[in-house]
């Protein structure tokens, strides 16, 4: 064995061993306990960052560890491939997207391979390849024949000079990125999938899973956003007609002293025909796109339109206004507002001057209506009968009558709108619809399909080649002409389902083998970032059902354990040029000086010696230019190093600060390692295991066997594994000092490291992997069982007993740990130590904490 610990010496060759034996290929064994550990894949952008790096091996090391504990492990690893970016870079590189897309496969997938993870890569997927797609397309259809896809007109960003739709990301400031355009909204018809059809069993079923992070269920909870409250028809005065809204609050209907309408609102446009003023104040409306997020920060603006509404409990005619606050795809496009206790009608009524009655005295007493409204519930006022009642018992009240006089009608609302699927960018799986001649639209026959998207094209940076392409859309249905669709998938859409595609991912016949489907699923860990908590995880859920009703899977939901890694920061580093703008240097330009106690007092530019600016730890970003490049890292250290000091670092949901001392620090643990695995194989190991222990040696494997119980539970059931860690470099120090002459010393020893180098094994394989071998063992340790803990080594024969006289020590004994109460009290008596303090006084009080403290009160 070699003296000194070189990484790269044995790294490569481990993993291409690995590699060689397949050890990661798993099949179904119907007869052994399952473990599906995810992580989320990786859009294929170029290049790994830290990002992943700390994703990946969270998930590894679970994987490692679950298969140490005789399970049958998949871990899969595949590529997000669709989606804007490689649209631009294919312009800006002059390439084809999809040429692009193959090549950072191709680099990215050898960066995991060197950082030793263990993925089982006969089961890759690319979601850009027909193989994978065309079985989402086939879904589709599916989806479409039960009545789950509809076609509706829907806006989107028009760029009027480009004459083109642009992507969210593709509006700057409100213009477009490449014309510099105002960008307009323009109404297509556009693909959706009824996702608000399993609103309630999205809701319901986050009760199932007790594996997720709180912060997580709550966020799906709000975004699907239940309500519960009325629908109310407002009589239009000298009309027939009447107008429906939804309300929340019943309770405040006194307090109605206006109605808002939507821009779009039928009864809007109707009254914009004879009034230019509105005309115009509803094109502008339509112009500014507004998010359910932007409502409470905008600027409420409107227009009185001059019809008026009845109100259903008084009688009395309110103004009705068109306001830009109303959404048109919300309840019915139209509130009926009360100023007083709601912020909205408030902010509007405050600018409008229009009346702000108060109807409601809240519980807390609390709140000024002439400063903002009042939104908490509390005791009915100025409102007729229904004064003194609680605002729960006047939504009663008011819904009954409403409702008997068939003007109201309870009802439950879902914040959560169906999904709108379709994208007009080219870099995405070409929706698999036809176009027929008479306006209709038929699912592309399932003996035409995958509808492959064109690798080979350039991109001219504004049509999407196949928009472009007079020829690509033609074909033909039933005989007659017709147009494929040319718009493409959202790309949630590949990422909805991957998770199940990888259990069946050679599977060409069916999108899913469901025997294999079933035998892995759910998946028992998925690892990902936190900013995949709301849309992600709930269409991947949607799928799942959808998936449940096409009879391809039995369980309800994809995820039964989610763990949201934290963000992976770095130092910054800038200075300020010329104009004050800051410029950012990479922390690997800076040389820092410390204090003693590693603090920073002043940083450097390495190549000119002057001071820079310390802008503080923030998220690694292209920005502040504080990446840190694994690869980089990886070179330098090795993967081993830069895996521990990831997962010692921080907890796996904590943010996690990168610093060069805590790298180093993570190889000099490893160095210790190794260097105590070379003594002992010097020093001959161990022959004999039949050995007496001395009271060192067993109080050595007391210690080994206290650190296996923690890291055992640290790993499995906490997944903290930074304190995991911890504790084996603890054990790691108490062997350090430990001798090894004797064949019982190695005995101990040869035990110990045995059992770190098994319980390191999910974190530093490499190193681990080859120790092991050094050690003498056959197979390889990725088959190995995590060590057990020995109850009897955790027995100890004697026990520290502290002796206190009036509060203070006066003497530590040590006494065999069965001995009984009084056997203990006769022997801290009869010590000469105590005697001196109880000598010729009168012993009040005897008080034994069994095992730790005698105290012994004396006057
Ligand atoms: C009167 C009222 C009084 C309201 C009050 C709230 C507080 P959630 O809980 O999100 O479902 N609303 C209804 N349709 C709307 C639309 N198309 N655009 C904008 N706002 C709309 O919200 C329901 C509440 O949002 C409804 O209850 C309505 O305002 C408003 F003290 O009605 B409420």
């Amino acid at each position: 064995m070699q003296e000194q610990y070189n990484p790269s010496a044995i790294e490569q060759a481990i993993q291409q061993r690995w590699q060689e034996n397949k050890v990661f290929e798993v099949t179904e064994q119907p007869d052994k306990e399952k473990f599906y550990c995810l992580s989320m894949f990786p859009y294929p952008s170029g290049k790994l960052h830290m990002g992943h790096v700390r994703n990946y091996t969270l998930g590894d090391v679970v994987s490692r560890y679950q298969r140490m504990q005789g399970k049958n492990v998949l871990q899969p690893m595949g590529w997000d491939a669709f989606g804007l970016p490689a649209e631009n870079a294919a312009i800006q590189n002059k390439t084809a997207p999809a040429k692009w897309t193959y090549q950072n496969i191709e680099y990215m997938r050898e960066q995991l391979k060197r950082l030793g993870f263990g993925y089982d890569w006969h089961r890759e997927v690319a979601t850009c390849s027909p193989e994978y797609y065309r079985w989402e397309q086939w879904f589709f259809t599916k989806l479409y024949e039960k009545g789950l896809v509809y076609k509706k007109n829907a806006t989107v960003n028009w760029d009027p000079v480009d004459q083109t739709v642009l992507a969210n990301e593709q509006v700057i400031d409100g213009r477009g990125w490449r014309s510099g355009a105002k960008v307009e909204q323009k109404e297509i018809p556009q693909w959706f999938i009824k996702i608000t059809d399993y609103a309630d069993e999205l809701l319901a079923d986050l009760e199932q899973l007790d594996g997720w992070p709180e912060q997580v269920k709550a966020m799906q909870r709000n975004w699907i956003g239940r309500s519960e409250g009325l629908a109310i028809d407002f009589k239009v005065a000298n009309s027939d007609q009447s107008i429906n809204v939804y309300t929340t609050r019943p309770d405040t209907i006194y307090g109605v002293t206006y109605m808002g309408l939507a821009a779009q609102h039928p009864l809007a446009r109707e009254a914009a025909k004879n009034n230019p003023q509105l005309a115009e104040f509803i094109e502008q409306c339509k112009n500014s796109k507004v998010a359910e997020a932007d409502i409470a920060t905008m600027e409420k603006l409107g227009m009185d339109t001059g019809i008026r509404a009845i109100h259903p409990m008084t009688g009395e005619e309110i103004p009705v206004w068109v306001a830009n606050f109303v959404l048109m795809d919300y309840g019915s496009g139209a509130v009926m507002a009360v100023p007083g206790h709601d912020q909205r009608d408030w902010e509007f009524a405050s600018k409008y001057q229009l009346p702000i009655v108060p109807v409601i005295e809240p519980f807390s007493g609390e709140g000024d209506i002439s400063q903002a409204a009042i939104t908490e519930k509390g005791k009915v006022i100025n409102s007729a009968e229904y004064n003194g009642m609680s605002s729960q018992q006047a939504f009663d009240a008011i819904a009954d009558v409403l409702e008997q006089r068939g003007v109201g009608e309870r009802s439950v609302n879902y914040r959560l709108r169906d999904w709108g699927v379709s994208r007009q960018r080219y870099w995405g799986t070409p929706i698999p619809m036809l176009n027929l001649a008479n306006g209709e639209s038929v699912p592309v026959p399932e003996d035409q399909l995958p509808v492959r998207l064109p690798e080979d094209v350039t991109m001219d940076g504004v049509t999407s080649p196949i928009k472009a392409d007079p020829e690509w859309r033609k074909t033909e249905y039933q005989g007659q002409p017709a147009e494929h669709e040319t718009d493409t998938f959202d790309t949630f859409m590949e990422s909805s389902w991957y998770y199940a595609r990888y259990c069946s991912a050679q599977t060409d016949d069916a999108m899913l083998d469901p025997e294999k489907a079933n035998y892995w699923l759910p998946v028992d860990q998925y690892i990902g970032g936190i900013e995949h908590a709301i849309l992600h995880l709930l269409y991947a859920r949607f799928f799942h059902k959808l998936l449940r009703d096409t009879g391809l899977v039995e369980s309800d939901e994809p995820f039964k354990r989610l763990l949201c890694q934290g963000m992976v920061l770095a130092d910054s580093f800038y200075r300020e040029d010329e104009k004050g703008g800051k410029q950012w240097i990479s922390p690997l330009d800076v040389e820092l000086e410390k204090d003693d106690k590693g603090g920073v007092i002043s940083a450097r530019h390495k190549e000119d010696g002057q001071p820079v600016e310390i802008a503080g730890m923030s998220k690694m970003s292209k920005s502040k230019n504080n990446g840190i490049d694994p690869q980089t890292m990886v070179e330098r250290y090795g993967a081993d190093t830069v895996r521990l000091f990831m997962m010692f670092a921080a907890p796996p949901e904590m943010t996690l600060e990168w610093s060069d001392s805590g790298v180093e620090g993570a190889q000099r643990f490893l160095r210790r390692v190794w260097k105590l695995a070379y003594d002992f194989i010097e020093a001959g190991g161990y022959h004999d295991s039949d050995v007496d222990l001395s009271k060192d040696q067993k109080a050595l494997r007391r210690e080994l066997h206290k650190t296996i119980a923690k890291v055992s539970d640290d790993m499995g059931r906490r997944q903290h594994f930074n304190t995991a860690i911890a504790a084996i470099m603890e054990l790691l120090n108490h062997l350090q000092k430990a001798p090894m002459q004797s064949e019982s010393d190695r005995v101990v020893m040869g035990e110990a490291i045995d059992a770190m180098v098994r319980m390191l094994a999910p974190i530093t394989p490499h190193i681990c992997e080859h120790l092991w071998e050094q050690l003498g063992h056959q197979d390889s340790l990725i088959f190995a069982d995590w060590p057990h803990v020995d109850d009897s080594a955790l027995v100890e024969d004697e026990k520290l007993i502290v002796v206190q006289v009036n509060g203070k020590v006066r003497a530590k004994l040590t006494i065999s740990a069965t001995a009984s109460e009084e056997e203990v009290q006769s022997l801290v008596l009869a010590d000469e130590a105590v005697q001196k303090y109880t000598d010729g006084k009168t012993i009040r009080k005897k008080i034994y904490v069994p095992g730790k403290i005698f105290n012994i009160v004396v006057s």
